[in-house]
C-alpha cells in the first residue's frame, strides 16, 4: 500500500533497555525454547510486527517464504520500518529495532502492540539469534538496508536504490550454534498457523511459499468474513440448525471484540477464544463475558416469548452443539494459568458480555424462527441434563449406598479392597461365561456386557444413561459419573477390557474407552483402565501347549519346535476358549498382557470415534470396518 509515511512515527517512543548477548546467552528465555518450537516462533516474532502494521491500518498483504536454505523472509507492504536517527543513540530506528532488545514504538499511532504477546520480544531477538539477518525497507521512495551477524551490524543502513512502493522485506537465518536440535522449518506447523491468522485479522491477504521443494508449494488466503468463515469451516461437515453464522463486533474501551457463533447438531461444544492473536487454551474473562451473556440473553427471550415454562437453561444447556470463536484484542493483556493462557483482565469480561449481548438480543429479535429452533435445541439439552441427573442419581442410590443391588450380571470377587481388585469388561455372554469359571474369584470380578455398547457420540446424554449396559458399569465400578465421579469410591483399581482380538472387539473398545474419557476421566488418569491382549494362536505339540500374541510369535514358536507334530488354532474369539485356557492366556496376573489406557490413548480414541461416526457417515459399520485398522493400531 502506498499510504503517508511520515505521520505518527516519533524516534523518541523508543524504550532502550538491554543488549542482545543476554538473548544467546539464555536463548530459552526469550523465546520458551531452542528446539523446534523456539525456531518456528522466530518467525513469528517477525510475522507479528507485520500483522500490527496491517491492524494499524497500513498493510493489507504478508508474504512468508521458506527458502531453499532454510532461512525465512518476511515481505509485508507497510510504511516500512522508520530510518530516521534515534535522538539517544544516534542510532537510526530501523538498527535500534533491530539491535536493542526490547526496543519498541508506538504503534500504528496512539495504538498499541496488538499481535504476538506471550513472549512478544519483537526483531531483536530473532536478529540476536540469526546466524545473519538482512532487512530492507521501501520508505519514503527509497530503498534501505541493512545486514546484521549473530545481532551485530555489518554497516550502517544504506539507501541501496529507489522505489514506488513501501514496506518491509526481514530475512534471516537461525543461527546453527543456539538450535541445535533442529534448523528445518515444518511447512505445515507454519501454514496451519498463517490460515489462523489469516481467519483472525479479516481482510490482510497472506502467503506462504516453500522453495525448497523442486516446484514450490504456494498457499494462500484472505478471508473478508474473518471469524464467521472460521465457523462456516468448523462446521462444513454439521447440519447447522440455522443458516447464518451469528456475528458479533465492537470495540468498548480500547478492547475490540469479535465473536462468530452457529448451532449445529452435535452434542458438543467447540469453543475456541484469542487474545492478541494467541489462543487461551485455558479460557478466562473474555470467556466468561461470552458464556453469562449467551445464557442470561436465552434465558431472557424464552421467558419473553413463553417458551421456558418450568425452569431456567444452565450455561450448559444453550452450549450443546454450538460452534464459537471468540476474539479480541487487548492493550495489556494479563496471562495467568498453569501455560499462562488464561486471560485475567476484568475489563475483557465486561467488554465481551456488553458487545455480544446487544449485538445477540439484536440478531433473536429479528430472526424469530432461528430463534426458535435454539431455544429448542436449548430445551432438548435440558430435558436430557435432568434425565441423565436422575440416572445419576438412580445409580448413586444403587452402587454406593445400596451394594446389594449391584448388577444381576456381574460376578463380583471376594476382596471389598480396591488396591487389590480388578474387575474385567468381558464382551459377550459366552467369554463372560468362561471367564467367570476360570478367574480367580477372590480379586477377579467378571461383568459380561451384551451386544454392541451404545455410541456416546450419537446419542445425547439421557440416552447414554439409560443403556443397561452403560449402567451396569457405572454401579460396578461404583464412584459415579460426569461432574459426581468420586475415584475414592472405585471398588476396583483395575479395570480390564477384554474384548475379541478383531475389528468387532476394537470398535467395543473405542467405545468404552470414548465412554470412560468422556464420563469418567479421572479412572483414566489415575491409571485405572487396561486393555488385555488375548492370544491369536494355539500351538499344541503333543502334551507342549504354548500361546502366540500374534504371527511373528506363532512361527517363532513353530521354529522352535523339535517336531512336525503340531497343531495351530487360530482364536476368533475368546468364546472359543474354555476357562483353563482363558486364565492361562489372558487372567492370570503372572503371563498375561495387559496395556494399561494413557490419556492420549483415549483421546484419540475419541477422535476416531468422532471421525469415523460423527455426523451422517452413512452405514456405520462398513466405515468402522474400513478403518478398523486405526482403531486397531491406535488403542
Ligand atoms: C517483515 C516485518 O516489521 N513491518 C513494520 C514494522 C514497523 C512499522 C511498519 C512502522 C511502525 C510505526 C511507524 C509505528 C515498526 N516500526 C517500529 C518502530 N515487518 C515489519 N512495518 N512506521 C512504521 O509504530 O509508529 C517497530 S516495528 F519502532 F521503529 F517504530
Amino acid at each position: 500500500m502506498n499510504k503517508d509515511t511520515n505521520t505518527t512515527y516519533d524516534a523518541s517512543n523508543i524504550d532502550v533497555l538491554e543488549g542482545l548477548e543476554a538473548v544467546r546467552k539464555r536463548p530459552g528465555m526469550y523465546i520458551g525454547s531452542t528446539g523446534s518450537t523456539g525456531l518456528h516462533h522466530l518467525v513469528w516474532e517477525i510475522v507479528d510486527n507485520s500483522i500490527d502494521e496491517a491492524l494499524a491500518g497500513y498493510a493489507n498483504k504478508i508474504v512468508v517464504n521458506i527458502n531453499q536454505d532454510n532461512s525465512i523472509t518476511v515481505t509485508d507492504n507497510g510504511r516500512g520500518i522508520p530510518v530516521d536517527k534515534h535522538e539517544k543513540t544516534q542510532k537510526s530506528a530501523l538498527e535500534t529495532i533491530m539491535t536493542v532488545l526490547h526496543a519498541g514504538g508506538k504503534f500504528g499511532g496512539g495504538g498499541y502492540k496488538v499481535s504476538g504477546g506471550l513472549h512478544g520480544v519483537g526483531a531483536s531477538v530473532v536478529n540476536a539469534l540469526s546466524e545473519w539477518t538482512k532487512v530492507e525497507v521501501h520508505r519514503n521512495n527509497q530503498i534501505y538496508f541493512q545486514e546484521y551477524k549473530r545481532g551485530d551490524i555489518v554497516a550502517d543502513v544504506v539507501a541501496i536504490g529507489s522505489t514506488d512502493k513501501s514496506g518491509t522485506i526481514v530475512s534471516f537465518k537461525p543461527d546453527s550454534e543456539i538450535f541445535l536440535d533442529t534448523l528445518e522449518f515444518d511447512f505445515l506447523t507454519l501454514d496451519t498457523r498463517i490460515k489462523e491468522l489469516a481467519y483472525l485479522n479479516k481482510g490482510i491477504e497472506l502467503i506462504i511459499t516453500d522453495k525448497r521443494l523442486e516446484e514450490e508449494k504456494v498457499n494462500r488466503y484472505l478471508y473478508e468474513g474473518g471469524l464467521k468463515e472460521y465457523i462456516e469451516f468448523i462446521n462444513q461437515n454439521k447440519k447447522h440448525i440455522h443458516q447464518d453464522v451469528i456475528v458479533a463486533e465492537g470495540e468498548k474501551n480500547y478492547i475490540m471484540v469479535e465473536v462468530a457463533m452457529q448451532y449445529n447438531e452435535s452434542y458438543n461444544t467447540k469453543l475456541l477464544s484469542f487474545v492478541n492473536n494467541i489462543k487461551t487454551h485455558e479460557g478466562g474473562t473474555h470467556e466468561e463475558g461470552f458464556r453469562s451473556s449467551l445464557t442470561r440473553a436465552l434465558n431472557a427471550y424464552a421467558k419473553k416469548n413463553n417458551l421456558n415454562k418450568n425452569e431456567s437453561f444452565m450455561g450448559e444447556d444453550v452450549r450443546e452443539g454450538l460452534a464459537v470463536i471468540i476474539s479480541i484484542k487487548h492493550p495489556d493483556p494479563q496471562f495467568e494459568g498453569q501455560t499462562k493462557s488464561k486471560l485475567g483482565n476484568s475489563d475483557a469480561r465486561s467488554a465481551v458480555s456488553e458487545v455480544f449481548s446487544e449485538q445477540l438480543e439484536r440478531f433473536l429479535l429479528e430472526n424469530p424462527k432461528e430463534s426458535r429452533k435454539i431455544i429448542e435445541k436449548s430445551q432438548m439439552s435440558q430435558r436430557a441434563r435432568n434425565a441423565a441427573k436422575k440416572a445419576r442419581e438412580m445409580t448413586r442410590k444403587k452402587s454406593v449406598l445400596d451394594s446389594t443391588s449391584l448388577p444381576g450380571k456381574l460376578a463380583d470377587c471376594a476382596s471389598k479392597d480396591p488396591d487389590i481388585s480388578e474387575v474385567y469388561i468381558v464382551e459377550g455372554d459366552s467369554a463372560g461365561g468362561s471367564a467367570k469359571q476360570g478367574r480367580d474369584r477372590h480379586f477377579q470380578a467378571i461383568l459380561p456386557l451384551r451386544g454392541k455398547v451404545i455410541n456416546v457420540e450419537k446419542s445425547s446424554i439421557d440416552k447414554v444413561f439409560q443403556n443397561t449396559e452403560i449402567l451396569a458399569m457405572i454401579s460396578a465400578i461404583g464412584a459415579g459419573v460426569g461432574a459426581d465421579f468420586n475415584i475414592e469410591k472405585v471398588r476396583y483399581k483395575k479395570i480390564i477390557i477384554m474384548t475379541d482380538a478383531d475389528v468387532d472387539g476394537a470398535h467395543i473398545r473405542t467405545l468404552l474407552l470414548t465412554f470412560f474419557y468422556r464420563h469418567m476421566k479421572p479412572l483414566i488418569e489415575n491409571d485405572m483402565i487396561y486393555v488385555a491382549q488375548p492370544p491369536l494362536y494355539k500351538v499344541s505339540a503333543g502334551r507342549k501347549i504354548e500361546y502366540a500374541y500374534d504371527d511373528n510369535q506363532k512361527d517363532q514358536i513353530v521354529a522352535n519346535l523339535n517336531t512336525n507334530r503340531y497343531n495351530i488354532q487360530r482364536y476368533k474369539g475368546l468364546g472359543e476358549m474354555n476357562p483353563d485356557q482363558l486364565w492361562d492366556t489372558t487372567m492370570d496376573p503372572e503371563v498375561r498382557i495387559l496395556e494399561q489406557i494413557k490419556l492420549e490413548d483415549a483421546m484419540k480414541a475419541d477422535f476416531i470415534f468422532e471421525a469415523l461416526m460423527g455426523e451422517e457417515t452413512g452405514p456405520r459399520k462398513d466405515f468402522i470396518r474400513e478403518n478398523a485398522k486405526y482403531a486397531e493400531l491406535d488403542i
